[in-house]
């Protein structure tokens, strides 16, 4: 594809246009990823949102989180989409989902930022107020971090499994192509996809995709969503590095936050997660590709390659000397192969597109993550790249759902949420 024309926008415009965007995206307590796409309400971009939100509205900040673990299921998940009003341009809707919650929501979570995001709220906003409704949020989250740990990790490995695509949020990444293929998708019911009325086909996941995706909700359906279930007999049940390394940085900042919340029976539980997952996460290493990978519980096997997610080893501070220097290796080759970092999806691989969603485009909320885990860890001229690659896509091109990582078209949505809830929390 042809390069996209490219603005230049300086920063005081660029936090006005984000500003502008997260507003108007707002449909009261809650903000929808962009308009039109994705109607409803997101659980990680909400989370993300709340950050961006916090550089110019602590209260409306508090209100996203507030409204997003309200939603909570009596088992402790935290739903990846809330459907508060029914609307005709998203499938799977509510009535595919058919969870049976007074609110429809969706029947499986997302990747758990939400604990972070509050963590930096109450950072900004640690007076009774905020110490009183990061409390609420806290036991919240709590409670879903402890649905993560038993049932998306039932044999207490330190890793957490996936049990749809939708759920790691990297819904077509490559790293779910083998598992995928235990998924019988030619029987499921006929349906009309809505994103392609919104998208151009080539971002976006196939129809083989597509219809494995529906039978994993068919499923999880016909067992009416129970996470026990679910965890013994659905036939996809992947343990991600990306989910992995989030709800490890996440539980780091729950425990944060249970410190300075006076949460004491709380700290010794969620030391014990940290403990498990430090020493878990060298199971999702693969020596053959000396990367951190997907790994298949049902099979054993490792799946994927180098992505993004993998990158986030350093946001949860972990690996070896060894791995470290492998995974800095691969930041560096990829950033070589591509205009800008970090591809979602290694640019040697054949399944390797750089436009096709999470197959290798940059994602600028995963960006933010990547980054800060790379200054912290002391890789600061590559957090300070990655930082300088984001800027250079959000000045050039816009606040697009996702970039082109070779020229930086913008690609999927527009006005995207978490794409200005990156830049604001950045440029604050
Ligand atoms: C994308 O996923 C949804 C399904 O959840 C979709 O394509 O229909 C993903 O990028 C996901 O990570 C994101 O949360 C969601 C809304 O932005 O869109």
């Amino acid at each position: 594809m042809g390069a996209a024309e490219k603005l230049h926008v300086d920063d005081a415009t660029l936090s006005r246009e984000a500003q502008a965007i997260i507003t108007g995206n707002d449909r009261g307590g809650y903000t929808v990823p962009t308009a039109g796409l994705y109607p409803y309400q997101w659980n990680w971009d909400s989370a993300i949102v709340a950050m961006g939100f916090a550089a110019f509205d602590l209260d409306r900040a508090w209100a996203e989180i507030e409204t997003l673990v309200a939603h909570q299921w009596p088992d402790g998940m935290i739903p990846h989409i809330v459907f508060h009003k029914e609307a005709p341009t998203y499938f799977p809707g509510p009535n595919v989902w058919d969870t049976g919650r007074p609110v429809p929501t969706s029947g499986h979570s997302q990747p758990p930022v939400a604990a972070f995001c509050a963590e930096e709220l109450l950072a900004r906003d640690n007076g009774a107020l905020g110490q009183a409704r990061a409390a609420r949020v806290f036991d919240a989250l709590m409670r879903w971090h402890r649905w993560w740990h038993d049932y998306r990790d039932p044999g207490a490995l330190g890793i957490v499994a996936i049990t749809h695509p939708w759920e790691s949020g990297r819904d077509n990444s490559p790293d779910w192509d083998e598992a995928l293929k235990a998924v019988d998708g030619s029987n499921v019911a006929p349906y009309e996809r809505r994103d392609l009325k919104h998208v151009d086909a080539k971002m976006r996941p196939t129809k083989e995709e597509y219809d494995r995706y529906i039978a994993l909700v068919e499923f999880g359906r016909s067992l009416g969503w129970n996470a026990r279930d679910i965890g013994q007999r659905n036939p996809f049940f992947v343990a991600d590095p990306g989910t992995t390394f989030i709800l490890l940085a996440a539980d780091r900042a729950l425990l944060r936050m249970a410190k300075f919340l006076n949460k004491i029976d709380d700290v010794p539980v969620i030391e014990e997660w940290i403990a498990r997952a430090e020493t878990g996460v060298n199971r999702l290493w693969d020596a053959s590709q000396e990367t951190f990978a997907a790994l298949d519980l049902r099979t054993s096997k490792h799946g994927g390659g180098v992505s993004n997610a993998a990158m986030l080893c350093f946001f949860a501070g972990v690996g070896s000397n060894d791995q470290r220097a492998a995974m800095i290796g691969h930041f560096r080759r990829i950033r070589a192969k591509t205009g800008f970092g970090v591809a979602s999806h290694d640019p040697d691989q054949p399944n390797f597109d750089s436009i096709r969603y999470w197959r290798g485009p940059v994602w600028a909320f995963m960006n933010m993550m990547i980054g800060r885990g790379l200054n912290e860890q002391g890789y600061e001229a590559e957090g300070h790249q990655v930082w300088e690659d984001t800027r250079a896509l959000l000045s050039g091109y816009g606040f697009a759902e996702y970039f082109d990582c070779n020229d930086g078209s913008p690609a999927g949505g527009g006005a995207f949420s978490w794409t200005a809830a990156t830049w604001l929390q950045y440029a604050a």
